[in-house]
């Protein structure tokens, strides 16, 4: 029989405690979605665990992939238009990074902005924000740096020092798109809350396109993305005690074209039973387990979009292809 959610897990783990490391917050974190996720009658677990160290370097060898355009174009526009970028986004003063995407694409959008003197990039991960600011301190003289290990959906308050006029908020790599457009829009008002009157919103959009181009990107060749998503599984074996055969999983990506997004999934290819911190979860033959949504806009659908939440579109970049958006937002 499938075990029932634990009412708390992080009291379990507590009474379990014979080291240290089960006291660990972010993975008593993922021990709650992973429980909670595994219980539902359509099984879920959240995107943001793809990222442990594994997963990261992962996610890197994606951004390197032929079919995975969204990075290399994302940093072409920035390259491209960094000038008229910098023009259109005036004279801002504080950067608010959205999660430390790629220190590349920063250090363009640094180097076009020359009257950013405050640098403050939000990021779960401590360590290679830490990394990543390091980087970027060595090659922009007299950038103050101000880290904030927070999640950044979450952030409602930035550092003191911070809390200047003329702030720029930068969100790149479409990571917008994991979020349903509701989150989106409640993303959106934060982002205004924290960035306050004057600001500028720097965001970068995966564009709608043909699936034929779309579902490869997430579902590469030399299947580095199918290894990106059963890693969850393999993390679930290393953190939580789990007992998964990772070869009777399968990873699939499929475009809702009703939706607008890719949905990436793991597919059970038996029927059997798996074990995690001593709960059994039994998965019928071909049943699912939904791991990413990664919603995709029209350059309108997105301006409408943060239009609903009180942003004025100011401009927005686009490749000749039409593979990939920057839309620049302001607030009055
Ligand atoms: C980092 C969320 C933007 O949705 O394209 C890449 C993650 N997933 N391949 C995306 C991802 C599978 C990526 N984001």
């Amino acid at each position: 029989m499938e075990s029932d959610i634990p009412h708390s897990v992080v009291e379990d783990l507590d009474r379990s405690s014979a080291s240290p490391a089960k006291l660990d917050p972010a993975r008593a974190d993922f021990a709650e979605a992973v429980l909670q996720g595994f219980a539902r009658q359509l099984r879920n677990l959240p995107c943001r665990f793809f990222y442990d160290e594994r997963g990261s370097a992962l996610f890197e060898e994606i951004t390197q992939l032929e079919e995975y355009y969204p990075t290399r174009v994302e940093t072409a526009l920035l390259e491209a238009y960094g000038a008229e970028i910098a023009e259109r986004i005036g004279d801002a003063r504080v950067l608010v990074e959205f999660g430390s995407g790629s220190s590349r694409k920063t250090n363009l959008l640094l180097s076009a902005l020359a009257r950013v003197d405050m640098y403050v990039p939000i990021d779960v991960a401590g360590e290679s924000l830490a990394e990543a600011a390091e980087w970027l301190a060595e090659r922009h003289d007299g950038l103050a740096i101000r880290p904030l290990v927070a999640d950044f959906t979450k952030t409602r308050t930035l550092p003191v020092v911070a809390r200047r006029p003329r702030k720029l908020g930068f969100f790149s790599g479409s990571t917008i798109g994991n979020l349903t457009h509701a989150e989106a829009q409640a993303f959106l008002v934060n982002v205004a809350r924290l960035l306050g009157h004057g600001a500028a919103f720097l965001v970068g959009v995966d564009l709608k396109k043909d699936p034929a181009i779309l579902i490869p990107a997430y579902n590469d060749q030399r299947g580095v993305t199918a290894a990106f998503n059963l890693n969850l599984l393999e993390r679930i074996n290393r953190e939580l005690d789990g007992d998964i055969d990772v070869g009777r999983f399968a990873h699939d990506a499929i475009y809702d074209e009703s939706q607008g997004r890719i949905e990436m999934h793991l597919v059970s290819l038996a029927h059997q039973t798996v074990r995690v911190l001593g709960h059994e979860f039994r998965f019928a033959k071909g049943e699912r387990i939904h791991t990413e949504n990664s919603h995709k806009y029209s350059a309108a659908e997105f301006q409408a979009l943060a239009k609903s939440v009180g942003w004025s579109p100011a401009n927005v970049w686009t490749d000749q292809d039409r593979l990939f958006s920057l839309h620049l937002l302001k607030l009055d």
